[in-house]
């Protein structure tokens, strides 16, 4: 009888341990604000998939809060977290290849930033796949201007100021104009405005929306030199060790949250802009001379990233031209 009631008390256990098993909960670390639309879609992402995956629950940690930008490739690709979102040509220092998405001037419409992506998606996927990720969905940012606080009518007018840089090319920008760059995660940015560590910056209008920067700076240039973007992937182990039910609703969810995404993106571009000039800012087209020596920069970067992007670079720009 005893014995009875010990092996009976063991498929109990045994029995609730396996249902846990099936049970399981992903976090997923993103670097931009909650109320950042990329960041709401990375939450109706997380739903999707948890809703349609039968017992995977993703559970979103924006603002980088988890961990900050710098950090959540590595922590994906080494299990600390499972899945995460991070702007991928903040990674073009490890291959050239992420930076496809910041050459200025390349591809600066959603449009031409869509072809782009779908010229370079084979490759970008090939590369995280070397890395241990598992590509999930990318979205866009709006067109990127340049944010200051005094009027800025050439690159000449940029000379010794201190420029927030988010990734290899608006540092390399940030060199070709002399300027003094400054690697500033977003979430860190209104703080270094206003401490002065940094007083101008590239971005688009969300992200000088989402910081505020009206507070500190004066002038926004809309000059739509490209497009970037934030890239969702997946620790490959773990990946493996989902079943296919799961595999799909994450592979469905993505594939939702990339065009949910870029229309939001493309909805909200004008909104943005809006409400720097709402909030006090001047907004305007860059002059002649400003775009001239932009451009110039441009053609510079483009060559040193076909150089440093070998033939592959070199395909994805011939495919993209050929769309
Ligand atoms: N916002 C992000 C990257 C590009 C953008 O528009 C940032 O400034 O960090």
């Amino acid at each position: 009888m005893k014995h009875l009631k010990v092996l009976l008390s063991a498929t109990a256990l045994t029995a609730v341990s396996a249902s846990a098993a099936l049970a399981d909960k992903w976090d997923m670390p993103m670097a931009y604000a909650a109320t950042n639309y990329h960041s709401e879609n990375g939450a109706e992402f997380a739903k999707c998939v948890t809703e349609k995956s039968g017992g995977l629950e993703i559970v979103t940690h924006p603002g980088g809060s988890l961990f900050g930008g710098a950090d959540i490739k590595r922590a994906v690709q080494t299990g600390q977290a499972n899945i995460g979102e991070r702007l991928i040509s903040a990674h073009a220092n490890e291959n050239p290849l992420y930076g496809v998405d910041s050459i200025p001037f390349v591809a600066t419409s959603f449009e031409d930033s869509e072809k782009l992506w779908k010229a370079a998606g084979d490759k970008i996927q090939a590369a995280l796949a070397e890395e241990n990720l598992v590509y999930v969905y990318a979205v866009p940012w709006p067109p990127q201007g340049i944010y200051a606080k005094k009027e800025i009518n050439s690159a000449a007018d940029l000379a010794g100021v201190k420029f927030r840089a988010y990734n290899t090319a608006t540092a390399r920008i940030a060199e070709l104009a002399s300027m003094v760059p400054v690697q500033i995660e977003a979430a860190e940015l209104s703080q270094a405005l206003a401490t002065g560590v940094a007083e101008a910056f590239i971005s688009s209008g969300s992200t000088g929306y989402d910081r505020k920067v009206w507070e500190q700076l004066t002038h926004f240039y809309d000059v739509q030199a490209w497009l970037p973007r934030n890239v969702v992937f997946v620790n490959k182990d773990a990946w493996d060790g989902l079943d296919a039910k799961a595999q799909g609703a994450i592979a469905d969810c993505g594939a939702e949250a990339a065009a949910r995404g870029l229309s939001k993106a493309k909805e909200l571009t004008d909104f943005y802009v809006k409400g720097l000039a709402e909030n006090g800012m001047t907004v305007a087209a860059p002059s002649d001379q400003l775009k001239s020596d932009l451009k110039a920069f441009g053609e510079t970067m483009t060559k040193e990233w076909l150089e440093s992007a070998g033939e592959a670079g070199q395909a994805i720009v011939d495919a993209y031209k050929a769309m």
